[in-house]
């Protein structure tokens, strides 16, 4: 990687959930100064502002099993998945605003038609592999990763009009410690690459990482980063919808964004589930802007 331009592009989505104010969370990190904060390490941005989401009000809850607000949600990722491919093919880095982290399946419906092996990191505390067999919400949010990877329904697996996304075997997962029994089944049927908090905590993040970008940098043309705000510890970014005790550190993740801009291998990027309303004075979205600085080279400036 060496981004020359960095595209911004928001997704205020709060459908794939049903807590309020994550849809805030592309204002929360612009206003915690994420444009200043890039420009200040040379690169150039562009913020192409926010795609238009429905409000939860306005949209017809789907009559589908366990799939809440399905139609708005495979609409919205649609229209990012076309946003996000015509910066990739401009040949700029897209980094997404979340929204709630339903939006993953628009972002690598855009940035994976350009890639024949595109690896994903997926930052968070839970796994996202949940189908509307297994979830025990109905939350779309909690489904990106098993819909990206091609399991689940159609409507998001064939989203962008091709699928899969990703092959499990092209798949890193780092800081989960809330997986579901369905998910822990699909980890284990399809052999996924998983780094627990327990595996941080024996390893240390260090390790993790530089086993993670060896194994991706040997067999991805390009790796897109999902990072999830859950990820990080509550005490770190309370601002999230679901906090999970036990998370990684600010440090920590830190050293994880900085391996990664040292290695060169993250194409495109997302920070997800941020909520202000949940927030303390927004430090949830300052901690994300400081992880974007690091992901693209702040340490190394
Ligand atoms: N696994 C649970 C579900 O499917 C919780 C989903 C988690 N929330 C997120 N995603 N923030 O990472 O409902
Ligand atoms: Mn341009
Ligand atoms: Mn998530
Ligand atoms: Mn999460």
């Amino acid at each position: 990687m060496n981004v020359k331009k960095v595209s911004i592009i928001g997704v205020p989505m709060d459908l794939g959930q049903n807590r309020r104010g994550v849809d805030m969370g592309p204002s929360a990190i612009r206003y915690a100064g994420v444009v200043e904060k890039l420009e200040s390490i040379d690169l150039e941005v562009e913020d192409m502002g926010d795609i238009q989401i429905d409000m939860p009000e306005r949209v017809h809850s789907s009559s589908l099993h366990n799939l809440r607000n399905l139609k708005a949600i495979e609409q919205a990722n649609t229209r990012l998945a076309q946003l996000v491919d015509q910066v990739v093919q401009e040949g700029h880095f897209p980094l997404v605003l979340g929204g709630d982290h339903s939006i993953a399946i628009g972002t690598l419906a855009g940035v994976s038609r350009h890639y024949e092996d595109l690896g994903v990191i997926w930052f968070d505390a839970h796994g996202d592999l949940n189908t509307a067999d297994t979830s025990p919400s109905g939350n779309i949010h909690g489904m990106p990763l098993a819909s990206s990877m091609g399991v689940g329904h159609p409507a998001l697996t064939g989203l962008g009009g091709y699928g899969p996304k990703v092959k499990p075997e092209n798949l890193v997962i780092i800081g989960a410690r809330a997986l579901d029994q369905g998910e822990k089944e699909l980890i284990r049927q399809k052999g996924l690459r998983v780094y627990t908090m327990h595996e941080i905590d024996r390893m240390g993040m260090a390790a993790v990482m530089r086993e993670a970008i060896d194994y991706l940098k040997e067999r991805t043309d390009g790796v897109h980063l999902s990072l999830d705000l859950d990820g990080v510890d509550p005490t770190d970014a309370p601002g999230v919808g679901t906090p999970v005790m036990g998370g990684v550190s600010y440090r920590e993740s830190h050293l994880a964004m900085e391996m990664l801009a040292e290695s060169g291998i993250v194409v495109s990027a997302e920070f997800v589930e941020i909520n202000p309303i949940l927030d303390e004075k927004n430090r949830t979205a300052k901690v994300a802007v400081a992880l974007m600085g690091s992901l693209l080279g702040d340490q190394l400036k």
